[in-house]
């Protein structure tokens, strides 16, 4: 019995596998606009930039998780929606909003200190509120006590500094009276018409006003009434390519014909990347992820983007623990976008200036390892990753954990040979063995690492398998 059910099930899995191979594709007109990666150079550069940091930062940062003496454990930037707070009561925080210690030069040295490439900011979070002056809402950074353009001070900086900026925007808007989760009337219908068109201009705006922007990381797409409005996502995606040539924009903002979300009904992808990795990584085995461009986007806390005041509730990742998310995601050709929820004051806290220092001092000395490096096509082993920069015969090794034996593993692909290893800080050779048709050990010193070492495999295209006989089997 339990064999013929097993039979059925095999062959009608080998039925729908042959189906799917078989199906003509759906035709869709808002569906995914290419196959594969983009070549341009703005998307090189954009995917050579691997490490950026995410600021969250809005009117919740004010009252830091903290609504009238309670503390409310989820996400500090849900505040208004944890405490069921009156619109009124939370937009009139805005008259708060003036971060004395605030300092656009020095968040970007941060920044760069810490070795970032490019960095993502909140212009508009679930709240609606603006850091940008618009016109096309009162909501807005200009009607705090700040007064200035905020975001402006912050792009400049950052470019002063050789980062790139991306603009966060989220579709979801608590603060406009237009926004419905759904649409299931024609007021609903009408109302969304209205909110689109009010996004549409904003966006136009923020490319339009802030011409280095390099790419826009689209949010809160996920409610049936963007769902339905597929072709608004399309044109959006048209609209900020048009103005700026070469902009970069994540797959969350996309929906297609038929309401499928980040990859279409045919399975392509939409936007640029696949942005779906959040507060997770892919899992290590799954390295088709290559197949186009990806980030991941990673919290401190479990799951705090803007400011909390209490980090206490959940476990805060190390510095360490967040330097090999970065490596990981690399060696996985992906970008690692790492958030900071600065405090009302326009400080950051104490433990995002120790990760900043210490992923600064092992970028200051490894980030040719990262930067511009990418999934190196070598089997991935236990005791960490591999990059490599483009077609080099270099490969980096990059160790977290290593063996008691203090020996690593190495399985290249066939007919390639490892010539010499050694420590890329200091140069100190490391001992190469070949152990058998294409496998490879590397000794290392007996001594504990302070940080994690990179070592440079140099290899070339020798073919060892000459020298071993395959069994017979
Ligand atoms: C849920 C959710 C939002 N998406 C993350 C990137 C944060 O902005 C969070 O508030």
């Amino acid at each position: 019995m339990f064999k013929n059910s097993f039979l059925i099930a095999c062959l009608l899995l080998a039925q729908t596998v042959f189906a799917q191979k078989n199906a003509a594709p759906i035709p869709l007109k808002y569906g995914a606009q290419y196959e594969g990666k983009r070549t341009d150079e703005a998307m090189q550069k954009w995917r050579s930039n691997r490490f950026g940091q995410f600021i969250h930062w809005g009117l919740y940062a004010i009252p830091g998780g903290v609504w009238n003496g309670k503390t409310y454990n989820y996400a500090a930037e849900f505040l208004k929606s944890s405490a069921r707070i009156p619109t009124t009561t939370w937009d009139s925080l805005m008259y708060q909003f003036n971060p004395k210690g605030f300092n656009a030069k020095a968040w970007a040295k941060m920044a760069k200190g810490m070795g970032v490439k490019y960095m993502t900011i909140t212009t508009k979070h679930h709240e609606g509120f603006c850091l940008f002056p618009s016109k096309f809402t009162e909501f807005n950074i200009a009607n705090t006590p700040y007064k200035k353009d905020i975001l402006k001070e912050l792009v400049d900086a950052y470019n002063a500094e050789g980062i790139d900026v991306n603009f966060y925007y989220s579709v979801l808007d608590w603060h406009h009276p237009d926004w419905r989760y759904d649409i299931k009337s024609e007021a609903d219908s009408m109302a969304m018409v209205r909110l689109l068109k009010f996004e549409e201009n904003q966006l136009r705006e923020l490319a339009e006003n802030y011409p280095t922007v390099k790419g826009f990381w689209f949010d809160g797409t996920w409610d049936n009434s963007i769902k339905k409005n597929g072709k608004w996502t399309y044109e959006m995606e048209m609209m900020l390519k048009k103005i700026r040539p070469g902009v970069v924009v994540n797959s969350r903002l996309r929906a297609d014909d038929l309401g499928a979300r980040h990859r279409d009904s045919n399975g392509k992808l939409m936007g640029d990347y696949e942005s779906g990795y959040e507060r997770r990584l892919p899992p290590a085995t799954e390295l088709k992820v290559t197949q186009w461009d990806w980030e991941a986007c990673m919290t401190v806390p479990e799951n705090q983007w803007g400011y909390h005041k209490d980090w206490s509730i959940s476990h805060v990742k190390t510095p360490v623990e967040l330097l090999e998310m970065l490596v990981h995601t690399t060696s996985m050709g992906g970008n690692f976008l790492l958030n900071f929820g600065p405090g009302g004051d326009g400080t950051f806290r104490k433990e995002e200036h120790n990760i900043a220092d210490y992923i600064g001092k092992w970028m200051a000395k490894n980030s040719d390892a990262i930067v511009g490096c990418d999934y190196a096509g070598w089997d991935k082993q236990d005791w960490g990753y591999f990059t490599r920069r483009g077609k080099e015969s270099k490969v980096n090794a990059i160790v977290f954990n290593v063996p008691v034996s203090g020996v690593l593993k190495i399985k290249v692909p066939a007919k390639t040979t490892i010539v010499k290893a050694y420590f890329k800080e200091g140069g100190k050779p490391v001992t190469v063995k070949e152990v058998a048709k294409d496998q490879y050990q590397l000794t290392l010193p007996g001594k504990l690492f302070a940080t994690p070492p990179v070592i440079i495999i140099e290899t070339s295209g020798g073919d060892n398998s000459k020298q071993y006989k395959d069994a017979l089997t």
